[in-house]
């Protein structure tokens, strides 16, 4: 049977991380993309992209109403974006552990947040929240092409 991938639950979890321009312009990518693959997440989709003013509005649609949404949709769209899936058990709850709290005060030592970023407009990282969001996130930012294929030799958990 083909399997089912994406699916939550399964091994084949995917979730959608996206390293904002601070991260980049700040030389956290190798950092950041480290911390997920040394954890054991596979990396089955990679592009750097300049999001759109579109696509960063379509992206935080659900905060539109929020007093900060133009200094978001500002900072989204104010340099390059490395936009990655992630794929593994538990990536999409274990991914926002590895991200750390919105507001990098809470972020506890040890997460992205916590280590490297003091401001809550500018924390280097997004990651999808839930199931739903990782696969509408995926497929805004990703094509089906663009989703790679291939296996650990071995592997690393069953
Ligand atoms: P998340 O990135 O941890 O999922 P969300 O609540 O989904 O947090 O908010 C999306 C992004 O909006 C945050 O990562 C942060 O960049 C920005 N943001 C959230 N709350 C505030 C705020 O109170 N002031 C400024 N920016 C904020
Ligand atoms: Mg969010």
């Amino acid at each position: 049977t083909v399997p089912v991938y994406g699916a939550p639950g399964t091994k084949q979890e995917r979730t959608f991380i996206a390293i904002k321009p601070d991260g980049v312009q700040r030389g956290l990518v190798s950092e950041i993309i480290g911390r997920f693959e040394k954890k054991g997440y596979k990396l089955v989709g990679m592009k750097m992209i300049n999001p759109t003013k579109a696509q960063a509005e379509e992206h935080y649609a659900d905060l539109s109403s929020k007093p900060f949404f133009n200094g978001l949709v500002k900072y989204f769209t104010s340099g390059a974006v490395v936009c990655l899936v992630f794929e593994g058990k538990g990536v999409i709850k274990g991914g926002r552990v590895l991200v750390g709290a919105t507001n990098p005060s809470d972020a506890n030592p040890g997460s992205i947040r916590g280590d490297f970023c003091v401001d809550i407009s500018r924390n280097l990282i997004h990651g999808s929240d839930g199931p739903e969001s990782a696969k509408a996130e995926i497929s805004m930012w990703f094509k089906d092409s663009e989703i790679t294929q291939w296996n650990f030799i071995t592997p690393v958990y069953e």
